[in-house]
């Protein structure tokens, strides 16, 4: 398999644009590789929990132990990963419908995630929340496209006002800034110089809608219109993206509001079983996925790691799943 993966495209409100070369890593055999430099073990660890972690869940909704819906960030795990490190105790995160990622990679809790969306002992948010609506610590998420933007927006002008360099991180989708909520946070972004750091998971698509359809011009544009910072990633090398994206969101802590695209790819339908894509643009999509690259790329340090990870969330899933039905009190 061989693909191109450029690295990262800066723009800046004033027009300097920065491009950071890709990176040609061959395989182990010496033959091509797809591009993914060797992640640190706990990297690894992190992308193939979230990845399990979603599979596991379509596999208990296949045999019917969850009710509800629920949205997978499968292909798209290096997103969160990638932002990890970056982002503080002390930063506020909000994330979205599809959010799984988002929240394992703050807090590692694959148990008390599931237990949240299977209803049992132990879940985040008694169970009432389930896989979109998650409220812990300085992490919300919400299924109402949109919605978090204004309210992240105020938390940073809170932040801001705290002088401890916090800041507010907002995951959306390429769809959401159909949203006007998006504008009026971004408008008050840039005049109040907030510490906003807006992550925009660009698909391609929006539910059933392609990206082409529903968003005129360009989101690089649009935050432009404001007078905001914005950075394209089109890797999916975290060993790239990171140190890319380190010294803008440094920028972000000091009042300078930033949109940091990633052109990014989803494996699976929206939610389950509603993917109107023709079969080849799943084929395409799948081609792009770091998990088989990186199994080509680094068979040495894939293998182990996903067996033993696998086996940790299978684990997980029955521990949990043995559990009691939660319980919530509005008073707890
Ligand atoms: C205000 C609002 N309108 C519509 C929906 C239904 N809805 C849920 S996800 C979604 C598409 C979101 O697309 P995008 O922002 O690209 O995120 P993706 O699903 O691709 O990650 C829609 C329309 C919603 N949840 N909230
Ligand atoms: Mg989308």
């Amino acid at each position: 398999m061989t693909e191109t993966v450029i690295g990262a495209v800066t723009e800046t409100a004033a027009g300097a644009v920065t491009v950071t070369p890709a990176r040609e890593n061959p395989g182990p055999s010496g033959a091509p590789g797809t591009g993914l430099s060797r992640l640190a073990d706990d990297d690894l660890e992190l992308l193939l929990l979230i990845r399990h972690f979603e599979l596991t869940l379509l596999r208990l909704y296949g045999r019917g132990e969850l009710n509800g819906t629920t949205h997978t960030c499968l292909g798209q795990e290096y997103v969160p990963v990638a932002l990890r490190p970056l982002l503080g105790p002390a930063d506020f995160v909000f994330s979205n419908h599809r959010g799984h990622g988002h929240y394992l990679a703050r807090f590692g809790d694959a148990h008390g995630l599931l237990a949240e969306i299977m209803g049992r002992e132990g879940a985040v948010c008694g169970g009432v929340g389930g896989s979109q609506h998650i409220h812990r610590d300085r992490y919300l998420s919400t299924g109402v496209q949109g919605e978090s933007l204004p309210v992240a927006a105020g938390v940073a002008l809170h932040l801001r006002r705290g002088g401890a360099g916090a800041l507010a991180c907002v995951y959306i989708g390429d769809g959401t800034w159909g949203e006007g909520a998006v504008y009026e946070a971004l408008n008050l972004a840039a005049l109040w110089g907030l510490p906003l750091l807006v992550v925009v998971e660009n698909n391609g698509i929006a539910q059933s809608t392609p990206t082409g359809a529903h968003l005129a011009g360009s989101i690089a544009g649009r935050a432009a219109a404001f007078g905001i910072d914005h950075h394209l990633v089109v890797s999916a090398d975290v060993n790239e993206i990171r140190p890319a994206l380190a010294p803008l969101v440094a920028r972000v802590r000091e009042g300078r509001p930033l949109v940091a695209e990633f052109r990014t790819h989803r494996l699976g339908p929206h939610s389950k079983g509603d993917d109107t894509r023709p079969p080849a643009q799943v084929r395409a999509a799948r081609a792009h996925d770091w998990y088989a690259r990186y199994a080509h790329d680094h068979p040495g340090h894939f293998h182990p790691s996903d067996e033993r990870v696998r086996a940790r969330v299978e684990e997980i899933a029955a521990e949990v799943a043995a559990r009691p039905p939660s319980r919530w009190s509005p008073c707890a």
